[in-house]
């Protein structure tokens, strides 16, 4: 017989939880935030098993970005919006595989203050050859009037008015990460309980790491900046920090979770071809943004801070650097002898 640790929180005991200390907090983020667990349970039920069923594989689509869809995505897709339309807390949500946003018509959804933009599965390049994949969600509190209908205005906000942000990582255990202005917490899927419960309790990243996660592939489609701090990377010997090591999955939530936990600096740098690189400011950037500021490191687009960009797309892209504050540091330093 298992016995349950009750001193181990569940996402719902921790978000209510946190919701005892504000008296006039309605709870809509708390149920926006169950939403999203559930969502992400059964996400996680099917990439578990997508080896086993006639799930991989393309869909014969390609989403708006023209890449190609996997199935998998598109069932991402359904279920993040479908709990998010059915809940009580959401008035819209906007999408990396969707053309448009959605704006939930009907009175309890004008009635809620809060809109989600999210990247359904994350990284599904690597679902074929069984990768960790992840979810990025970002939720902000709509500026339009409630009792209306969520319009382009509510999703076009810069990262910094974010209200809280997140992960999923379907990996060797599923984890959800999220946060708050008040801190960032990680919670590990207990599959016996099917539970998300309190794992990694206000996580920090550490102000220096070892680790740097570039795709090498493009070195020579990268600015003389971005190339210095990649050679200075190389260079790092034992008496001023180093070795670095070089980790790059390909799969950006697996990627960045491992340089939030341990230290590191993740970059996708923009490319001759295309400057603006190929992460998506909405759904991949100022989530992680976010989440990583909070935690103590920052990210910028080699110029200026993320979550000062005011976005004026939805699926616009911007280069990113993202991690532990002193690389960064020493990044923007590189940066600017070009
Ligand atoms: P996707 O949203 O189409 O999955 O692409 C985003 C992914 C990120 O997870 C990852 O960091 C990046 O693409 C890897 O790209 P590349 O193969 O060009 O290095
Ligand atoms: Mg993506």
């Amino acid at each position: 017989m298992s016995i349950v640790n009750r001193k181990v929180l569940t996402l719902d005991e921790f978000t209510i939880q946190q919701l005892r200390d504000f008296p006039h907090a309605t709870g809509e983020l708390s149920g926006l935030l169950r939403d999203i667990g559930l969502a992400a349970k059964r996400v996680n039920v099917e990439v578990n098993k997508a080896g086993l069923v006639d799930i991989l594989g393309d869909a014969n689509t390609v989403n708006v970005q023209g890449e190609d869809v996997k199935k998998l995505d598109v069932f991402a897709n359904n279920q993040f919006t479908g709990v998010l339309q059915h809940g009580i807390s959401c008035a819209g949500i906007a999408s990396e595989e969707l053309d448009e946003f959605v704006a939930f018509d009907d009175a309890v959804s004008k009635n809620s203050k809060y809109v989600c933009l999210f990247d359904p599965l994350d990284g599904s390049g690597n679902i074929d050859v069984n990768v960790s994949i992840g979810t990025i969600f970002s939720i902000y509190r709509r500026v339009t009037p409630l009792g209306t209908i969520a319009t382009e205005e509510d999703f076009l906000q810069p990262g910094s008015k974010q209200v809280a942000a997140g992960y999923i990582v379907y990996g060797s255990s599923t984890m959800l990460v999220y946060a708050t202005r008040r801190g960032v917490n990680g919670f590990t899927l207990d599959p016996s309980i099917g539970e998300f419960c309190l794992s990694h309790p206000d996580i920090k990243c550490p102000e220096w790491g070892k680790i740097y996660s570039v795709n090498h592939g493009n070195f020579f489609q990268y600015s003389k900046g971005v190339q210095l701090y990649i050679d200075a990377c190389q260079k790092r010997t034992k008496d001023n920090g180093g070795p670095y090591t070089q980790r790059y999955i390909g799969s950006m939530v697996a990627d960045v979770h491992r340089n939030l936990i341990k230290g590191g600096i993740f970059m996708y740098p923009g490319t001759f071809d295309k400057p603006k690189g190929k992460l998506r400011l909405l759904y991949e950037s100022n989530p992680f943004a976010f989440i990583v500021e909070v935690a103590g490191g920052r990210a910028t687009n080699g110029k200026e801070r993320i979550l000062d960009i005011i976005p004026t797309e939805l699926h616009q892209r911007t280069p990113l650097f993202i991690g532990s504050k002193g690389m960064m540091d020493e990044l923007d330093a590189s940066l600017a002898q070009y």
